[in-house]
C-alpha cells in the first residue's frame, strides 16, 4: 500500500520535473505524411483543416490550394500516376468531401494512387443526426468508391492510420483510399516522444509479386507459336516504371505493338513497331496478343465484336490473350485469358525477357510487311490532312501545330480533355517519352484538365500542355487563377469551337434559348488569364497558334490560347457516337 508521505514525495518529484514536451493530432499527421515523403498536399482549406495547411507550410511541405476541391482531388490522382506515390488532397467536411469525391472514384477507377484526407464533424452528433455543422457520415458515403477507407479517432493512432492508407493507395492495384479526420482530433494532445514512436515509416509499400515460372512458360509458349502476334500497352505499363525493360520486351521479340491512350510514349510513337496508325487492322488480325496493364473495357472493345474481327456485335474474334495484371480479378473478365501472367508488370516483363533470351524468333516476316503496309498508307494520308491550312482552323490544322511544339519539346507534359479535341490530340500528336501524356482515363470524364495541369507542373517541374475542348475547359476553368498565383508553366489551348462537340446546333423548339449544346459565340477564353496576370493570347491562323505556343514554353508563363476552330468541325460524341443513344422513334 502506498501511504501518504510517498504519494507526497512523488508529487513534489513530479512538480520540480521539466514539463512533458507534447504534440498534437496537427503535427502527427504531418510528420507522418513527411516520415513518408508525402511533402505535397492538393488542397482547399476550411473548417477543421485551415490550420493544418498553414502548418504544413510552415513545415515546409508544398501546398497548393485550389479554386475548388475536384481539381484539388484530381491533382493529387495524377500526382500518383506520375510519381507512383499516393498523392494526398485535403478537403474541409461534407460540401468540400463530396467535391472530392468525384476524383477519388475516378482515381479508383483508373488505378492512381491518392489519398482524400477530410476533415469531419463531431461523430457524436454525426450517429445522432443531431444536424452539426456540415454533418455527414463522410467514411459510410466514401467506402463504396474507393479501395479502401479509414478513420482516425485518436491521436496515437494516426501512424497507423496514414501507413494502412499509403499501403491501400499503392500495394497490388493502386487507386484512391479515404481518411476521415475528426475535426477533434487535430488538437488531442499526447506526449511527443509517444507521438515520435507511434509513427510508421512505411517499408516497400508496393511490394513486387512475382509471377509463377509456369505462368511466364504458359505464354512464352503461347507467344511463341504466334503468327500474328501483337503487344497491347496500357496505362498500367507507363504507371509501373518498367520502361526499359518494355522497351527491351517489344524491341527482342520484335512484335508490333499498339499503346492505350496515357501509354503513347512509354515508346515513342515514332518507333518502327508502333502499329497506333494501323489499329483497325491489327486488331481483328492478330491471332496472340499480349496485354501488359490493359484492362479488356469498353476502350478495347471487351475484347470482341468486329473490333477483335467477331461476326456480330457480342463475338469473339478468334485471338488468344496473354494478360499481364497485378489484379488477378481481371482475368477472364470479359474474354476468356488463355495465358494469365499475375504480378506486378516489372517482375512480370523482366520474367519474360529472360524466357525471352537472344535466339527469339521475330514475328512472320508477312505478318510485319502487312502490318507495314497500313501503317504507311494512313500515315501518309494523315501527312496530306495535316498540310491543309483552312480558314477558320480545323482539329487537324490546329493540332498540326501542336504536334510540332511537342516533337521540339518533348520533355512537356501533355494534358488532353474534350471529345474531337481529345481523339482528334491523341491519334495526331505523336509522344516522345513515358507518362507524358495525361488525359481522361477510363471514363473518359471532363473536369480533370487544370487539376492535372497544376499537378503536372508541379511534380514534373516541367512545361505542360493542356489541350482542352471549349466544352471540358469549362469543368476546371477557375483553376487558371492557380496556375497563375503558383507562377505554373502551363500552356492552356482552348479549341473553342462555341459548343459541346461543335458550335452550330439550333433549338429545336424554335425558341430564342440557346441548344443544349451550343455556347456563347466567339467567347474570349484568353481574357480569363489575363484576368489574374497571365498571358492571353487570340488565335484564329496557325501562326498566331505556333508564336503562342512557343512564346509561352520560352518565357514559362501562364498562357492561355483562344485557338478558334471551325464551329462545324466536331462530330457528336467524337470518335464514340456509336455509345449515344440516339431516339429512333419520330414523333
Ligand atoms: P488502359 O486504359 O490504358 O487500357 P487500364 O487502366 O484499363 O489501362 O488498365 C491498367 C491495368 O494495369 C489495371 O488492370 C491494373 O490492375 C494494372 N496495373 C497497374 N499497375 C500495375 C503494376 N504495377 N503491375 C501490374 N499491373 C498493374
Ligand atoms: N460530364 C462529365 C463529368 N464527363 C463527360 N464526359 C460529360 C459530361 C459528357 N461529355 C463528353 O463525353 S465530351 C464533352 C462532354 C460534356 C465535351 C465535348 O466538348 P468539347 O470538345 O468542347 O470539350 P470538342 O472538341 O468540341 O468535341
Amino acid at each position: 500500500m502506498t501511504n501518504i508521505a510517498e504519494l507526497d514525495v512523488r508529487t513534489k518529484v513530479q512538480d520540480q520535473a521539466e514539463p512533458q514536451a507534447m504534440t498534437d493530432g496537427f503535427h502527427l499527421v504531418l510528420d507522418a505524411l513527411k516520415l513518408n515523403g508525402l511533402n505535397t498536399i492538393y488542397c482547399v482549406p476550411g473548417i477543421p483543416i485551415t490550420d493544418f495547411t498553414r502548418m504544413a507550410q510552415a513545415e515546409r511541405l508544398r501546398v497548393i490550394s485550389f479554386r475548388h476541391e475536384q481539381n484539388a482531388g484530381n491533382a493529387a490522382a495524377i500526382a500518383g500516376f506520375i510519381t507512383g506515390k499516393p498523392g494526398i488532397c485535403l478537403t474541409v467536411s461534407a460540401p468540400g468531401f463530396l467535391n472530392g469525391l468525384t476524383a477519388l472514384a475516378n482515381a479508383t477507377t483508373n488505378c492512381f494512387p491518392m489519398i482524400l484526407i477530410s476533415g469531419s464533424s463531431e461523430r457524436e452528433i454525426v450517429d445522432l443526426q443531431q444536424g452539426d455543422y456540415e454533418e455527414m457520415d463522410q467514411l459510410a458515403i466514401a467506402r463504396p468508391l474507393c479501395k479502401a477507407a479509414f478513420r482516425v479517432l485518436h491521436a496515437e493512432d494516426i501512424g497507423v492510420g496514414i501507413a494502412r492508407a499509403i499501403r491501400a493507395a499503392v500495394s497490388g492495384r493502386p487507386g484512391g483510399v479515404y481518411l476521415d479526420l475528426p475535426g477533434k482530433l487535430f488538437s488531442q494532445t499526447m506526449e511527443a516522444q509517444a507521438g515520435k514512436n507511434s509513427l510508421i515509416k512505411v517499408v516497400d509499400p508496393a511490394p513486387r509479386q512475382a509471377p509463377a515460372p509456369e505462368a511466364i512458360k504458359r505464354a512464352l509458349d503461347l507467344l511463341k507459336g504466334a503468327k500474328k502476334p501483337l503487344i497491347l500497352l496500357g496505362k498500367g505499363a507507363a504507371y509501373a516504371q518498367a520502361d526499359a525493360d518494355i522497351r527491351a520486351l517489344v524491341e527482342k521479340t520484335g512484335i508490333p505493338y499498339l499503346p492505350m491512350s496515357m501509354a503513347k510514349g512509354l515508346l515513342p510513337d515514332t518507333h518502327e513497331q508502333s502499329a497506333a496508325a494501323a489499329r483497325s487492322y491489327v486488331l481483328p488480325e492478330a491471332d496472340v496478343v499480349l496485354l501488359i496493364g490493359a484492362r479488356l473495357n469498353w476502350l478495347l472493345s471487351h475484347g470482341k465484336g468486329k473490333t477483335w474481327g467477331g461476326k456480330g456485335h457480342k463475338d469473339w474474334g478468334g485471338q488468344k490473350f496473354i494478360q499481364i495484371d497485378i489484379a488477378a480479378t481481371e482475368m477472364d473478365s470479359n474474354v476468356r485469358i488463355d495465358a494469365p501472367v499475375v504480378g506486378d508488370i516489372g517482375s512480370c516483363v523482366s520474367a519474360l525477357l529472360t524466357g525471352i533470351g537472344n535466339n527469339w524468333s521475330k514475328p512472320p516476316a508477312e505478318w510485319l510487311a502487312a502490318v507495314a503496309e497500313r501503317k504507311n498508307k494512313n500515315v501518309a494520308k494523315m501527312a496530306e490532312t495535316l498540310a491543309r491550312d483552312p480558314k477558320p482552323m480545323n482539329f487537324h490544322s490546329a493540332l498540326n501545330v501542336v504536334r510540332d511544339i511537342v516533337k521540339a519539346n518533348p520533355d512537356a507534359m501533355l494534358v488532353n480533355e474534350g471529345a474531337n479535341a481529345l481523339d482528334f490530340t491523341r491519334s495526331i500528336v505523336d509522344m516522345y517519352k513515358p507518362r507524358k501524356r495525361l488525359d481522361v482515363g477510363t471514363w473518359g470524364v471532363m473536369g480533370i484538365g487544370m487539376g492535372f495541369a497544376v499537378a503536372a507542373a508541379v511534380e514534373s517541374g516541367q512545361p505542360v500542355i493542356a489541350i482542352e475542348g471549349d466544352s471540358a475547359f469549362g469543368f476546371s476553368g477557375m483553376e487558371v487563377e492557380t496556375i497563375c498565383r503558383y507562377h505554373l508553366p502551363v500552356c492552356v489551348v482552348v479549341f473553342n469551337n462555341n459548343g459541346v462537340y461543335h458550335g452550330n446546333d439550333k433549338n429545336l423548339g424554335g425558341g430564342t434559348d440557346a441548344a443544349p449544346t451550343a455556347f456563347v459565340k466567339d467567347a474570349r477564353y484568353e481574357k480569363m488569364m489575363e484576368a489574374f496576370g497571365g498571358v492571353g493570347v487570340y488565335a484564329t491562323t496557325q501562326a498566331e497558334l505556333r508564336k503562342g505556343m512557343e512564346e509561352a514554353i520560352k518565357s514559362r508563363k501562364p498562357t492561355l490560347i483562344n485557338a478558334i476552330i471551325d464551329e462545324t468541325a466536331g462530330t457528336e460524341s467524337g470518335r464514340i457516337t456509336s455509345l449515344n443513344p440516339a431516339a429512333t422513334l419520330k414523333k
